[in-house]
This record gives C-alpha cells, sequence and structure tokens, in this order.
C-alpha cells in the first residue's frame, strides 16, 4: 500500500538530483516471520537536503506505514518536513499526519513557512484535522496548520495522492524564493536540528510497535542511526 506516494516522491527527489544513499544492509530492510511485518528505509541527499529518509511498513491488514522526513541543510532554516501515514486495515482507519514542522514558534515564521499548508487544508475538508492526542507537544516542531486526518478507505482512494502532491509541491516551492535566511543562522538551524531528534527520540510512539515486530536491539539501532540520528 502507498505505492503511489512513493512513486510520486521518489520521482520528485530524481528530479531535484536526489542522491541515493547507502542504507546499511540490516537496516534497510527486516522481515518479522511470525507477524510477516516487513519494513524498507531509504535514504537520499539532495543539493538542499542533508538527510531525506524514507520508511515504509507492511504488516498486511494490521498496518501499512509511509513515513518521510526531510532535513534541509544548516544553512536554511525552512522547517522540516514530516510525514506520517498509517492504514490500519482491520477497522478501516487512516491516520494521516503532515506538517511543514516549523523550528521556531515565530508568527512571522509561521506565515512565511508554514501558512501555505492552508490552501491545502481548505481544499481537502477531510484533512482539516487540527486536534492532537497528547503524544506529542502540539506547539513543538508542529504548525497551526499541521494536516491531521483520522478517516477511512475513502479518504486514502480520493484524496490521499493528491494532498500529498500539493504538500510536496509547496515544499519544494520554498527552495525557489529563498535566498536567505530571516531568523536563524547557521548555529541557530543545527541546534534546533540536533533538538528535534533528540526530542522526538523520546516522543515518537513507533518504537514499541517496532520492538514488537523487530526486537529490542535491532530497534535501538533503528531508532539511534537512521531514524534519529543527531545527538
Ligand atoms: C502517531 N505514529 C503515530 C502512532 C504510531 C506512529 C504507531 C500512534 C498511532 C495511534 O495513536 O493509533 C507510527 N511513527 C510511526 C512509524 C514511524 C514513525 C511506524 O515515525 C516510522 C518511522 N510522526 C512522525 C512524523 C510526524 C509524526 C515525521 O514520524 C510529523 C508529521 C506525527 N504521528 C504523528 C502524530 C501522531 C502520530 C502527530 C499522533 C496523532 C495523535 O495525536 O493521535
Amino acid at each position: 500500500m502507498f505505492d503511489s506516494l512513493f512513486n510520486v516522491l521518489h520521482s520528485n527527489l530524481e528530479q531535484k538530483k536526489g542522491e541515493i544513499l547507502v542504507v546499511p544492509e540490516e537496516l534497510r530492510s527486516r522481515h518479522n516471520k511470525g507477524s510477516n511485518a516487513l519494513i524498507n528505509n531509504w535514504l537520499f541527499q539532495l543539493p538542499n537536503y542533508r538527510k531525506w529518509r524514507i520508511t515504509r511498513l507492511d504488516c498486511g491488514d494490521k498496518l501499512q506505514v509511509f513515513n518521510t522526513v526531510a532535513y534541509p541543510r544548516f544553512n536554511i532554516e525552512k522547517p522540516i518536513l514530516g510525514v506520517d501515514i498509517l492504514w490500519f486495515g482491520q477497522s478501516n482507519k487512516l491516520l494521516a499526519v503532515l506538517d511543514f514542522q516549523p523550528l521556531i514558534q515565530d508568527k512571522e515564521y509561521l506565515k512565511q513557512y508554514c501558512s501555505a499548508l492552508d490552501l491545502i487544508k481548505k481544499q481537502f475538508s477531510n484533512f482539516d484535522n487540527q486536534s492532537m492526542k497528547n503524544i506529542y507537544d502540539s506547539t513543538k516542531y508542529f504548525s497551526p496548520w499541521v494536516i491531521i486526518c483520522r478517516g477511512n478507505r475513502s479518504n486514502v482512494d480520493k484524496d490521499l495522492n493528491n494532498v500529498f502532491k500539493m504538500f510536496l509541491d509547496q515544499y519544494f516551492k520554498m527552495d525557489e524564493k529563498i535566498p536567505k535566511n530571516y531568523f536563524l543562522n547557521f548555529e541557530e538551524i543545527k541546534k534546533k536540528h540536533f533538538d528535534y531528534d533528540k526530542y522526538n527520540i523520546d516522543k515518537d510512539p513507533a518504537d514499541k510497535l517496532f520492538k514488537n515486530f523487530f526486537g529490542e536491539i535491532w530497534t535501538e539501532k533503528f531508532i539511534q542511526e537512521f531514524l534519529f540520528t543527531l545527538r
């Protein structure tokens, strides 16, 4: 599932001169026979991005995941792109979260770098949910326009591809029109990226799931050496 999201992203990354990086074999792909869970990971580097990672998790009917995070280079203050899309087949439930994850919560920064998300929310009303449970702090590395859909199959079939395409287009558009930084310098940006990784190591609710499927040792390695590598 989510092949079309992967393909759209992959062709965008190729078009933007993305270079695929080697992920150690152990982390690239892992299969758990018992639960039939398969995880695959990809890593890219682009002229404006120091790290762009993609994770797909296929647990059949139980769970399908498409997760991607783009970290711009430390000389670019724009938000980190964050996407977490989960499909629970047995209950026919979609959880889609997409955001331009802001490095700071300054009003002008949010307006400049995140407000384009509002266009998408206005066009796709099922993706206009903003309310989060209490896993994450909604004012830390989330924008006021975070796109959340708690939906069903029809949201997947009808809108998800278009939402994702528009979301990517808007994010790449920023590269054309930001000739310089207005809010943060290199050191400040770097500090925020380190803090983002540290914060998410603590908060990401996926580690229990990974431990169940792939064991504790593999999961620790995966989190530290693939998902959140700055510390
Ligand atoms: C929620 N994400 C979740 C949950 C799981 C994952 C299991 C809890 C779902 C539930 O409550 O039923 C799963 N997260 C994963 C997986 C990976 C992962 C498999 O990182 C694999 C790499 N999460 C992100 C990013 C964002 C994000 C980049 O990884 C930002 C857009 C958001 N995930 C996010 C949010 C929730 C969530 C906001 C909680 C939604 C809520 O409040 O219910």
